[in-house]
This record gives C-alpha cells, structure tokens and sequence, in this order.
C-alpha cells in the first residue's frame, strides 16, 4: 500500500483551554508526517483564541472555528473534507483531553503502511486497556462494542474507538453526507460503512487514559443514539441500503 507521506490529525475541542496547549505539542512532535486541523465550536473557555495565538509561524497548526457546539459528528465530517481538499494521505482522529496518547500515533501510520485502510486504535484488543475509568463506565464501553459487534457482525473489538487512521481513499469512499449521528454513534457508523465497502480494518493496541483535566461532553442522549443506530445499521444490511 502507498507509504503516508502528509497526515493530518483531526481534532475537534469543545471547552479544552487546559489540555489544548500540551496535546497540540505533544501531536506536533509526534511524528515529523504529521500536522494538526482543530476544529473548535466557539469553545466559551477560549480555546479556540489560545490555538490562533499558537499559529502564527507554525505552518504545521491549522485551525477550522465554527459558530457554536455542532457536534463531534460534523466537527470530523468537516474536518476530513478538509483532508482532501489539501490533499493529506490519511487522518488521524484524535481527542483533545490527551486520553489518546499523542506517541501512538507513528505506530497506527505503521499498521496502515503494512497494509490497512482504517486503523483502529483499540482498548480491548488485547485485554482491556483503559484506565481510570469508573467501573460502570468501562462495562458501559465494553458491553456497547459487544452489543455492536452481536448486532452489525462487524467484527471489532472496539467498535466506538476515537483514535484511529483512516486512509485518503476511505475518506473518498464513503459517502459523508448520510452520516448524521455524533460522538459514539458516528465513530460506529463511519466504521461500518467502511466495513461493508470492503476496506482492510486492523485494530492496534493502545491504552486509553480518562482526561485529568476538563470535562467530558458525552451524554445519555449520545449513548442512546449510538444504541438506536446499530439496529439501523442491522436494517439497512438486510435490506439493502448500504452502498
Ligand atoms: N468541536 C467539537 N468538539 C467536541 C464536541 N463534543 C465533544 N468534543 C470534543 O471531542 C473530544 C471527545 O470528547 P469527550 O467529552 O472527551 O468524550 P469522552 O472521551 O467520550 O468523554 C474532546 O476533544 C472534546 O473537546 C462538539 O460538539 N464539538
Ligand atoms: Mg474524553
């Protein structure tokens, strides 16, 4: 497969002014191939503000800021239109609260190098590796990949993973415009259709840290439009309507 000469990593940030300025650092240094699109939703903290200031002189920061919170959905929606508009050979969807390590990303380029269109960093791979997560949460994740997986037949671990690769010629692929879930919801639906469009899925191993700092913006609305979806999905295999 084509080596990944120009990634970028996509991250979008609602309310991150304390973790934003050593994760942008952290996924600069990363890996010399990759540079980073924020995509901040008028964050009131002012996030948004703290990463323009770091831009000036930085060819490698790129910053995308929409007028209010849209969503995780449509933040990497944007963002990977983005992607291919500049001409990048793959993204790297990654969260702010630095619970997806930075240092992991040159091995999710390996995995695709050695042949995968969508790599999937994975917490329950091998064993389960997250931590700092109360114990409810966890089976909550956990249970949630199964019930995918028993659902859909997509055969992944981590079936709601947000940190992952996806190849240039999956982001051409699918069709983004159908994808209107957000958070859980959407990392499952755009695997699945790269999924049933044939595309080569590996999951790497990672492990994933909850944030020290900030809060999390999921809900129970996200969880039970991600719950609501997998049948969805279900439907439209059997009947058709995935293209
Ligand atoms: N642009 C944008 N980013 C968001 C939105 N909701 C969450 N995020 C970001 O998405 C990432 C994951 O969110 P988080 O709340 O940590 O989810 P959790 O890890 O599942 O608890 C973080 O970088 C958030 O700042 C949103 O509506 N818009
Ligand atoms: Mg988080």
């Amino acid at each position: 497969m084509r080596p990944l000469n120009k990634v970028l990593a996509v991250m979008p940030t609602y309310n991150e002014r304390d973790n934003i300025l050593k994760v942008i650092e952290r996924v600069l240094a990363s890996d010399a191939r990759v540079e980073l699109l924020v995509i901040d939703d008028a964050s009131p903290d002012g996030t948004g503000d703290i990463v323009a200031r770091l831009m000036n002189g930085n060819g490698r920061l790129h910053l995308m800021r929409r007028a209010g919170k849209l969503g995780l959905g449509t933040a990497y929606v944007a963002g990977f239109r983005y992607a291919l508009q500049h001409d990048y050979d793959a993204v790297v969807q990654i969260d702010a609260d630095l619970s997806h390590n930075p240092k992991d990303i040159p091995r999710l380029i390996t995995y695709a190098e050695r042949g995968a269109h969508l790599v999937v960093g994975s917490r329950y791979i091998s064993g389960v590796n997250v931590v700092n997560w109360p114990l409810q949460r966890l089976l909550i994740s956990y249970f949630a990949s199964v019930y995918t997986r028993l659902v859909t037949a997509m055969p992944l671990r981590d079936a709601t993973a947000g940190f992952n690769l996806i190849r240039r010629e999956v982001l051409q692929a699918v069709d983004l415009d159908r994808i209107k879930t957000n958070g859980y919801g959407f990392q499952i639906e755009f695997k699945f259709y790269t999924w049933k469009k044939g595309f080569r899925i590996v999951e790497c191993p990672i492990v994933f840290i909850e944030r020290a700092e900030g809060q999390s913006k999921m809900d129970r609305k996200i969880m039970i439009e991600a719950a609501v979806l997998v049948w969805k999905l279900r439907l439209m295999s059997i009947f058709g309507g995935v293209h």
